[in-house]
């Protein structure tokens, strides 16, 4: 098994091109799809995606779902609902953790093995993005300790600000 550190990597662009075990979406609690990254995978996916979430009844704030990836390269979506931020003192830090970790739980039970995560929370929800990857990659990097079934994690990030972000992160715990 290879380091945390390199089963670890920050790519920049569209997630849903990526050819991949499992996407991962930043979605509402409705599951019913959005803008941003969700509204990107949805159309990518096709509207089988929609039909098959409508069975799913929702998904609580730091929960995860999965579900086919229909037409995407991706086998599967995995789709979580981050904090919306209110200033730090909800909870947020904790709910955004717990997008990773059960995204990451979730894949495990699934047998997926390669997993590109968003930059969850910090578009529409407005999570500062900066202390976001910070979590992100500290959460990762502790699922991965104990993990034995992830081969890789992707930081698929929009924008060069994000990706470094990311990428000081990743390059600390390495
Ligand atoms: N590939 C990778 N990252 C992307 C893409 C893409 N195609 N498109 C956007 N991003 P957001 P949230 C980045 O707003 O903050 C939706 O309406 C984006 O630049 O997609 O968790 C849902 O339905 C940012 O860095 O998600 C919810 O209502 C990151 O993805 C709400 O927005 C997350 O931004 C969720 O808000």
């Amino acid at each position: 098994m290879s380091s945390r550190g390199l089963r670890m990597e920050v790519v920049e662009g569209d997630i849903t091109v990526l050819d991949i075990d499992a996407i991962v979406n930043a979605a509402n609690e409705t599951l019913l799809g959005g803008g941003g990254v969700d509204g990107a995978i949805h159309r990518a996916a096709g509207p089988e995606l929609a039909i098959y979430c409508r069975t799913l009844g929702g998904c609580p704030t730091g929960e995860a779902r999965i579900t086919p990836g229909f037409r995407l390269p991706a086998r599967h979506v995995i789709h979580t609902v981050g904090p919306v931020w209110g200033g730090g003192q909800s909870g947020e830090d904790d709910l955004l953790a717990s997008c990773y970790r059960n995204s990451l739980a979730l894949a495990v039970e699934n047998e997926v093995r390669t997993i590109a995560f968003p930059a969850i929370s910090t578009g529409v929800y407005g999570f500062p993005a900066e202390r976001a990857a910070t979590i992100a990659v500290e959460t990762v990097t502790e699922f991965l300790n104990t993990d034995t079934v992830i081969a890789r994690v992707l930081f698929c990030c929009f924008g060069t600000e994000s990706a470094r972000y990311h990428r000081t992160n990743v390059n600390r715990v390495s």
